[in-house]
């Protein structure tokens, strides 16, 4: 759905949902903006029995001057003037007919949400739940229909609603949330205000007493919280207290909220990192992710308790974190000795890909960070740094000697095909971001066509436990591999081993 397509309507209510946080007020927030701007006559409301009391939502929404309305469920005559007069309502941060968001009244309904979709009978619907925040939707909306951000105070509230979402940033994932934390024009004294007023002595409290009670196993080394509900930025202060325990390595903190489980993984060990945890512990009932060290996700009830009908949340949590341990090999590519009786000989392909000439588009000695759907990758730019692109728009770095002993150059220019898709919203190109002047620039525009030499061979088997490797050429980090999934280690190299994704593998190899 584009933005465009709601300005056939001429009076508009925009609908938070019931006890709104800060992502669900800032996202009506730039929408009553927009369609003001546009000469609509628009209110911005929400109902359920509590008003907003949460003293950094209150900063927010007087700090912000964001016209938001309570409308009270007692009086139904207030109810149906809320939104019967208006043509359209738009419920934001939640869907219309769920069970978070009280039912008015409405002609005409539209949908834009973040959350796993719940409602699939409105037409007028956006809903990306791979986005951290509501806010990085309409966001996107806004710049998809050619809208600039310039006012602050609309981009400090779409900032904010981000920041609180993720835990402050540190629970972010998608290249679409770091797009527009990157971009929007934010006054950061607000943030730091409203941040520093983000408790009640209650919640305070809450967490006191969700420390005293913990799951520790004492073989993983890990440590499970659940915490009364509370704002989901209490998790995130739990669990960055619990992992400076000595004995705890990783840990998970959650409540439960309206309509499922949100939890916050911390770890402070290089085999385990948090956004992969997180993303392995909502595994096809959610979504988590985040950075290597703090990560969060979202347990979607429904699909939980699809899955898991029986089974309290205690022990879904500690029987998925010894999953997570039991079930996992890890390699260490430097010393590991290799059994290739198992393994079969395969030859690369002459596969297509593409590579840019850093040094060509930006000045030697740029900082730059490439963004693609698998997270950035930071570069400096240097004479010899080749930026490849490969034939799943995955971007790595090269150098030329290696380059051109690889690859042939076939002189025409570069078209990106088969990079991921992304939800609703397609796929995430590449780009590239020069950390020097804030300039952003398409990757593959910059970009040659270039074929591997092939012939160069390797072992491989078929995965059939999950694997991490620390590759002998970074220690820090390893690859994951799922069941069906490749190992491979050169045949000239016997301490080169990594994973390969299997549908990567089928079109990058064939049996030699
Ligand atoms: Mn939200």
């Amino acid at each position: 759905m584009r933005l465009e397509e709601l300005l056939q309507y001429d009076s508009i209510t925009i609908q938070c949902h019931d006890n709104p946080d800060a992502d669900a007020i800032a996202s009506g927030f730039a929408l009553y903006w927009y369609f003001q701007n546009r000469g609509k006559q628009v209110r911005l409301v929400y109902a359920g029995r509590n008003r907003i009391q949460k003293p950094n939502l209150l900063l927010m929404v007087e700090k912000l001057h964001i016209p938001i309305e309570h409308v009270e469920e007692k009086g139904e005559a207030q109810l149906q003037a809320a939104s019967a007069a208006a043509e359209l309502l738009i419920t934001v941060d939640c869907q219309y007919g769920a069970g978070n968001v009280t039912r008015l009244p409405a002609r005409n309904v539209a949908i834009i949400d973040h959350h796993q979709t719940e409602i699939t009978d409105v037409a007028l619907s956006e809903i990306d739940p791979h986005l951290g925040s509501c806010s990085t939707l309409v966001w996107s909306m806004l710049r998809d229909s050619g809208c600039r951000i310039e006012d602050s105070k609309v981009g400090t509230a779409l900032y904010y609603g981000l920041y609180t979402d993720t835990n402050q940033f540190s629970e972010i994932f998608d290249p679409l949330d770091m797009d527009m934390r990157d971009a929007l024009p934010c006054e950061k004294s607000l943030i730091t205000l409203f941040r520093n007023s983000n408790l009640s002595l209650q919640e305070m409290e809450i967490a006191g007493v969700a420390m005293i009670r913990y799951i520790y196993n004492d073989d993983y080394r890990y440590a499970i919280i659940r915490s009364q509900p509370c704002d989901p930025n209490i998790l995130g202060l739990i669990s960055d207290f619990l992992i400076q325990v000595a004995e705890v390595d990783s840990c998970v903190v959650y409540n439960e909220i309206g309509d499922g489980y949100k939890f916050s993984v911390r770890s402070c060990i290089r085999e385990v990192q948090a956004n992969e945890l997180a993303s392995f512990l909502a595994e096809g009932i959610g979504s988590g992710g985040g950075h290597r060290e703090k990560a969060g996700g979202f347990i979607n009830r429904a699909l939980y308790e699809n899955v898991y009908p029986t089974l309290h949340s205690e022990a879904f949590f500690s029987q998925r974190l010894n999953d997570y341990f039991d079930n996992c090999r890890i390699i260490y590519a430097g010393e590991y000795e290799i059994d290739l009786s198992d393994m079969r000989r395969y030859r690369k392909k002459p596969v297509h890909a593409g590579y840019v000439e850093a040094a060509h588009i930006l000045p030697i000695g740029t900082p730059v960070t490439v963004r693609t759907l698998e997270g950035d990758v930071d570069m400096t730019v240097e004479e010899d740094l080749i930026i490849m692109i490969g034939i799943r728009g995955e971007v790595y770095p090269n150098h030329r000697e290696n380059f051109e002993k690889n690859y042939t150059v076939t002189g025409e220019p570069y078209r990106l095909s088969g990079a991921r898709p992304r939800g609703k919203s397609g796929v995430y190109e590449p780009m590239i971001h020069n950390r020097a002047t804030g300039e952003v620039m398409k990757l593959a525009a910059h970009a040659g066509s270039c074929i591997a030499k092939g012939g160069s061979h390797i072992h491989a088997k078929e995965l059939t436990e999950r694997v991490k490797v620390f590759t002998a050429w970074d220690e820090e980090k390893y690859m994951l591999g799922r069941k069906g999934d490749f190992l491979a280690v050169r045949c000239d190299d016997r301490h080169d081993i990594y994973v390969v994704e299997r549908e990567i593998f089928f079109e990058t190899y064939t049996p030699a």
